[in-house]
Protein backbone atom coordinates (compact mmCIF):
# COMPACT_ATOMS: atom_id res chain seq x y z
CA UNK A 1 0.00 0.00 0.00
CA UNK A 2 1.21 3.42 -1.03
CA UNK A 3 1.93 6.20 1.54
CA UNK A 4 -0.55 8.42 2.90
CA UNK A 5 -0.32 12.25 0.69
CA UNK A 6 -3.35 13.28 2.33
CA UNK A 7 -3.96 14.14 6.14
CA UNK A 8 -6.94 14.79 7.46
CA UNK A 9 -6.78 15.49 11.07
CA UNK A 10 -9.56 16.80 13.78
CA UNK A 11 -9.62 18.89 16.61
CA UNK A 12 -11.82 15.85 18.30
CA UNK A 13 -13.47 12.25 17.64
CA UNK A 14 -17.08 13.89 17.84
CA UNK A 15 -15.90 15.56 14.49
CA UNK A 16 -15.21 12.30 12.88
CA UNK A 17 -19.03 12.02 11.80
CA UNK A 18 -17.95 14.86 9.92
CA UNK A 19 -14.70 14.60 8.69
CA UNK A 20 -15.34 10.76 7.72
CA UNK A 21 -17.15 12.42 4.54
CA UNK A 22 -13.55 13.86 3.47
CA UNK A 23 -11.88 10.44 3.72
CA UNK A 24 -15.04 8.87 1.74
CA UNK A 25 -14.58 11.02 -1.20
CA UNK A 26 -10.55 10.35 -1.27
CA UNK A 27 -11.53 6.77 -1.08
CA UNK A 28 -13.89 7.34 -4.28
CA UNK A 29 -10.91 9.16 -5.98
CA UNK A 30 -8.23 6.60 -4.94
CA UNK A 31 -6.22 8.64 -3.11
CA UNK A 32 -4.00 7.44 0.22
CA UNK A 33 -4.74 9.51 3.30
CA UNK A 34 -4.55 8.82 6.71
CA UNK A 35 -6.73 10.60 9.62
CA UNK A 36 -5.65 10.68 13.41
CA UNK A 37 -7.26 13.53 16.28
CA UNK A 38 -5.19 16.37 16.34
CA UNK A 39 -6.17 18.89 19.53
CA UNK A 40 -4.92 22.95 19.05
CA UNK A 41 -6.23 23.39 22.78
CA UNK A 42 -5.78 19.91 24.74
CA UNK A 43 -2.53 18.46 22.98
CA UNK A 44 -0.82 21.81 21.23
CA UNK A 45 2.52 19.66 21.48
CA UNK A 46 0.77 17.20 19.44
CA UNK A 47 -0.79 19.42 16.93
CA UNK A 48 3.52 21.15 15.99
CA UNK A 49 4.55 17.92 15.62
CA UNK A 50 1.64 16.65 13.60
CA UNK A 51 2.45 19.64 11.47
CA UNK A 52 6.09 20.53 11.33
CA UNK A 53 6.75 16.69 10.12
CA UNK A 54 3.73 16.55 7.78
CA UNK A 55 5.83 17.53 4.43
CA UNK A 56 9.03 14.94 5.47
CA UNK A 57 6.33 11.96 6.12
CA UNK A 58 5.27 12.59 2.51
CA UNK A 59 2.16 14.47 3.17
CA UNK A 60 0.95 17.08 0.06
CA UNK A 61 -2.14 18.78 1.57
CA UNK A 62 -3.80 18.83 5.04
CA UNK A 63 -7.50 18.99 5.84
CA UNK A 64 -8.22 20.41 9.23
CA UNK A 65 -11.96 20.26 10.74
CA UNK A 66 -12.76 21.70 14.03
CA UNK A 67 -15.35 23.49 16.04
CA UNK A 68 -15.96 26.44 18.35
CA UNK A 69 -13.26 28.11 18.45
CA UNK A 70 -11.63 26.53 15.73
CA UNK A 71 -8.16 27.19 15.47
CA UNK A 72 -7.05 23.51 14.44
CA UNK A 73 -6.79 24.58 10.67
CA UNK A 74 -4.87 28.20 11.55
CA UNK A 75 -3.06 26.78 13.97
CA UNK A 76 -1.71 24.04 11.63
CA UNK A 77 -0.85 25.93 8.27
CA UNK A 78 1.14 28.56 10.87
CA UNK A 79 3.40 25.80 11.51
CA UNK A 80 3.66 24.12 7.37
CA UNK A 81 4.12 25.38 3.92
CA UNK A 82 1.69 22.48 3.10
CA UNK A 83 -1.54 23.56 1.51
CA UNK A 84 -4.18 23.70 4.20
CA UNK A 85 -7.84 23.05 3.73
CA UNK A 86 -10.00 23.91 7.13
CA UNK A 87 -13.36 22.29 7.42
CA UNK A 88 -15.77 24.28 9.89
CA UNK A 89 -17.67 21.52 12.15
CA UNK A 90 -20.98 22.19 13.94
CA UNK A 91 -20.40 21.10 16.68
CA UNK A 92 -22.74 21.00 19.60
CA UNK A 93 -22.03 24.02 21.43
CA UNK A 94 -22.09 26.24 18.18
CA UNK A 95 -23.88 29.25 18.01
CA UNK A 96 -25.25 27.94 14.44
CA UNK A 97 -21.79 26.94 13.14
CA UNK A 98 -20.83 31.01 13.00
CA UNK A 99 -18.23 30.39 15.71
CA UNK A 100 -16.27 27.54 13.63
CA UNK A 101 -16.66 29.37 10.25
CA UNK A 102 -15.94 32.71 11.55
CA UNK A 103 -12.14 31.17 13.28
CA UNK A 104 -11.36 29.05 10.28
CA UNK A 105 -12.19 31.85 7.75
CA UNK A 106 -10.70 34.81 9.24
CA UNK A 107 -6.93 34.53 8.84
CA UNK A 108 -4.63 37.27 8.85
CA UNK A 109 -2.53 37.60 5.64
CA UNK A 110 0.59 35.52 4.72
CA UNK A 111 -1.51 32.65 6.67
CA UNK A 112 -4.15 31.36 4.25
CA UNK A 113 -6.28 28.52 5.21
CA UNK A 114 -8.92 27.11 2.33
CA UNK A 115 -11.97 27.09 4.42
CA UNK A 116 -14.73 24.99 2.80
CA UNK A 117 -18.27 25.45 3.69
CA UNK A 118 -20.02 24.55 7.35
CA UNK A 119 -20.05 20.91 7.55
CA UNK A 120 -18.11 20.54 3.87
CA UNK A 121 -15.29 17.96 4.36
CA UNK A 122 -16.58 16.41 1.32
CA UNK A 123 -15.85 19.26 -0.97
CA UNK A 124 -12.68 19.31 1.19
CA UNK A 125 -11.67 16.02 0.19
CA UNK A 126 -12.35 16.55 -3.12
CA UNK A 127 -10.39 19.84 -3.56
CA UNK A 128 -7.39 17.99 -1.95
CA UNK A 129 -7.61 15.70 -4.76
CA UNK A 130 -7.53 18.79 -7.14
CA UNK A 131 -4.52 20.53 -5.49
CA UNK A 132 -2.40 16.67 -6.19
CA UNK A 133 -4.02 16.12 -9.53
CA UNK A 134 -2.34 19.85 -10.50
CA UNK A 135 0.53 17.57 -11.25
CA UNK A 136 -0.15 13.63 -11.02
CA UNK A 137 -2.42 13.65 -14.69
CA UNK A 138 -3.77 10.05 -13.55
CA UNK A 139 -5.51 11.73 -10.83
CA UNK A 140 -6.75 14.41 -13.17
CA UNK A 141 -8.02 12.05 -15.73
CA UNK A 142 -10.22 10.70 -12.73
CA UNK A 143 -11.15 14.17 -11.48
CA UNK A 144 -12.22 14.90 -15.17
CA UNK A 145 -14.48 11.62 -14.72
CA UNK A 146 -15.75 12.88 -11.57
CA UNK A 147 -16.82 16.55 -12.79
CA UNK A 148 -18.66 14.55 -15.46
CA UNK A 149 -20.50 11.98 -13.60
CA UNK A 150 -21.85 15.49 -11.61
CA UNK A 151 -22.83 16.68 -15.55
CA UNK A 152 -24.67 13.62 -16.07
CA UNK A 153 -26.61 13.40 -12.61
CA UNK A 154 -28.18 17.08 -13.68
CA UNK A 155 -28.76 16.24 -17.28
CA UNK A 156 -30.91 12.79 -16.19
CA UNK A 157 -32.57 14.85 -13.11
CA UNK A 158 -33.71 17.57 -15.59
CA UNK A 159 -35.28 14.92 -17.83
CA UNK A 160 -36.87 13.90 -15.68
CA UNK A 161 -38.45 16.65 -14.11
CA UNK A 162 -39.15 18.07 -17.85
CA UNK A 163 -42.53 18.09 -18.86
C1 LIG B 1 -13.45 21.37 19.14
O1 LIG B 1 -14.48 21.39 20.06
C2 LIG B 1 -13.61 20.10 18.37
O2 LIG B 1 -13.12 20.25 17.07
C3 LIG B 1 -15.08 19.83 18.39
O3 LIG B 1 -15.74 20.28 17.21
C4 LIG B 1 -15.57 20.65 19.58
C5 LIG B 1 -16.17 19.80 20.67
O4 LIG B 1 -15.23 18.85 21.07
P1 LIG B 1 -15.63 17.73 22.15
O5 LIG B 1 -15.97 18.48 23.40
O6 LIG B 1 -16.81 16.98 21.57
O7 LIG B 1 -14.42 16.86 22.29
O8 LIG B 1 -12.20 21.43 19.75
Amino acid sequence: MSKPVVGIIMGSQSDLRIMKEAAEVLDELGVVYELTVVSAHRTPLRMVEYATDARSRGLQVIIAGAGGAAHLPGMVASLTSLPVIGVPVKSSNSIDGWDSVLSILQMPSGVPVATVALDGARNAGILAAQIIGASDQTLASRLDEFKKSLQSKVEIAAKNIET
